[in-house]
């Protein structure tokens, strides 16, 4: 049997990562599964950080001179080296988050998904023609690169939230400078190993145009504070979009945020209790609730709710919690311990406002002694108190009773947080008021499916304390170009706009 040691190297060597790269440097990386060191990688200084930040400039002046169509085919081979190497990174991504192994090869079709997605936005770049006021005149909008893009990301997604970024960010003419979790740097390794394989089949692009910055917070600074950074995209905690986006808007530089988030489901009177149950199960107890978007809020109507609640408790008590790597596995490890202990934080203060609580506790898994295993906690609670409105990064589920749908989208959105939202119900009145500007302020909205596990189709991300931000689908490459308008004369005479006079001959 190889120890998990052993198995990561292999990993990383198929995937192309030389042994330097995670051999006896200073960054520990502790796998979640057992506790064990799976490598050590040197860390970036922050002089470092400022030498990348300066070459991806230069590779930025030479990629944005380089047709969008023939940029796209650079994230469309990226996506044929993540089709290729789905079963490797998936599995790197459990060794290194503690995902089970579903949700690691989950994380990698993401990644492949954007690629597919941004591969076509390439050929789509498009501005508008707009009617103009002035004769022989013509107005239209035009989208231009923007610059080196920096990527924070957090260790939760260690590799999606990299390639919702860096696959728009690259066909739109950037290049990109990534700090990935210091507790997640071998998959950030792996995966930009893999870029520089689409590099090589793609033959030409500048040197510099993507860079993988291994280390601690001032490597982040660094990409904050560097004027020739014009867009730092930052994923994890509202605390750390605090120190971000300040700063960036200091220097007047875009910001993309995507922070906390505190996500409810309300189910309805009328809601189907079956697929209800189903779909809080996972968005509450996948990923160990360690998604942003992960469900945190059980908002149940009075007359459900002892129907609901025990059939809940069942499958808390039942479902199973250990070793990712083991295919019945649903529940794998927190992140350490530090996210115990906040769980147990948030459980005591539950406890002390006379919630009751199924769950919480931890799990003895005999193969894996140091990894911290915990029972998914559902904590039944009086009312929304100060506790419950403080994002616990866990699986940690909140539930509490209402009345009518007017007081349950109160309680909803009386929280900091404005992520993601769900309302289970078969009333089309209910789902439609709940989607309604009067309803969830949340920036993704879901009728009859959980908070979680949204597509990269979509625009993600959400308001209030989670920051404003959006990233992957829809119309978000706008956020990482900017807009020139051009109005062109094409005639012999000056008119000016709004009728004014200027006559000096
Ligand atoms: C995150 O937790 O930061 O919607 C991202 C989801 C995933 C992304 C979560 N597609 O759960």
């Amino acid at each position: 049997m190889k120890t998990i040691q052993q198995e990561t190297a292999q990993i990383l060597a198929q995937l192309g990562v030389p042994s330097a790269a995670y051999e006896g440097g200073d960054l520990p990386v502790h796998t979640p599964i057992t506790g064990e060191v799976i490598g050590n990688v040197p860390v970036s200084t922050a002089a470092q950080a400022s030498l990348a930040i300066e070459a991806a400039h230069q590779a930025f002046r030479e990629w944005r001179k380089v047709p969008a169509p023939k940029r796209g085919e650079l994230v469309r081979l990226l996506g044929e080296e993540l089709r290729a190497a789905k079963t490797e990174l998936g599995r790197l991504v459990t060794m290194e988050a503690g995902k089970i192994i579903s949700e690691g090869l989950g994380e990698v079709q993401e990644m492949i998904d954007i690629c597919t997605f941004a591969a076509g936005l390439s050929r789509q770049l498009c501005g508008l023609t707009i009617a103009t006021e002035r004769p022989l005149h013509r107005m239209m909008e035009t989208w231009h690169p923007l610059g080196v893009t920096g990527i924070i990301s957090a260790f939760n997604f260690p590799v999606a939230v990299w390639s919702w970024n860096a696959a728009l960010a690259l066909v739109c003419g950037n290049s990109v400078v990534w700090k990935p979790s210091e507790k997640t740097p071998l998959t950030a390794l792996a995966t930009q190993a893999l870029l520089q394989r689409a590099i090589a089949k793609f033959g030409n692009a500048p040197a510099g145009l993507s860079a993988v910055l291994n280390g601690h917070k001032e490597i982040g600074e660094t990409l904050v504070a560097s004027h020739q950074v014009p867009l730092v995209s930052a994923t994890g905690s509202t605390a750390m979009g605090n120190q971000v986006g300040p700063r960036l808007a200091d220097r007047f530089a875009r910001a993309i945020l995507e922070l906390g988030g505190n996500n409810a489901a309300v189910v309805c009177e009328s809601a189907d209790l079956d697929l209800t149950l189903r779909g809080i199960a996972f968005s509450a107890m996948g990923t160990a609730g360690q998604r942003c978007t992960s469900l945190r809020r059980l908002l149940v109507h009075d007359n459900v709710y002892d129907k609901l609640l025990p059939r809940l408790k069942q499958v808390y008590a039942s479902v199973n919690v250990g070793d990712p790597r083991e295919s019945n596995t649903l529940v794998g490890p927190l992140i350490d311990s530090r996210a115990f202990d906040s769980m147990q934080q948030s459980l005591s203060e539950a406890k002390a406002s006379g919630a009751a609580i199924t769950g919480g506790e931890r799990v003895n898994v005999p193969s894996c002694p140091k990894g911290i295993y915990v029972r998914p906690a559902l904590v039944e609670m009086k009312e929304q108190t100060p506790t419950v409105k403080r994002e616990t990064f866990a699986p940690l589920l909140y539930a509490l009773r209402f009345h009518n749908l007017d007081e349950a989208i109160r309680l909803h959105n009386d929280v900091p947080q404005g992520l993601a939202s769900s309302i289970f119900t078969n009333d089309l009145r209910e789902a439609e008021q709940f989607l309604s500007a009067e309803g969830s302020d949340c920036g993704i909205a879901n009728v009859n499916i959980g908070p979680s596990g949204a597509e990269i189709g979509g625009a993600f991300g959400g308001e209030k304390e989670t920051g404003g931000g959006r990233e992957s689908g829809s119309d978000v490459w706008k956020l990482y170009m900017r807009r020139a308008t051009n109005t062109i004369n094409y005639g012999r005479e000056l008119p000016l706009a709004q009728g004014v006079k200027f006559d000096v001959a």
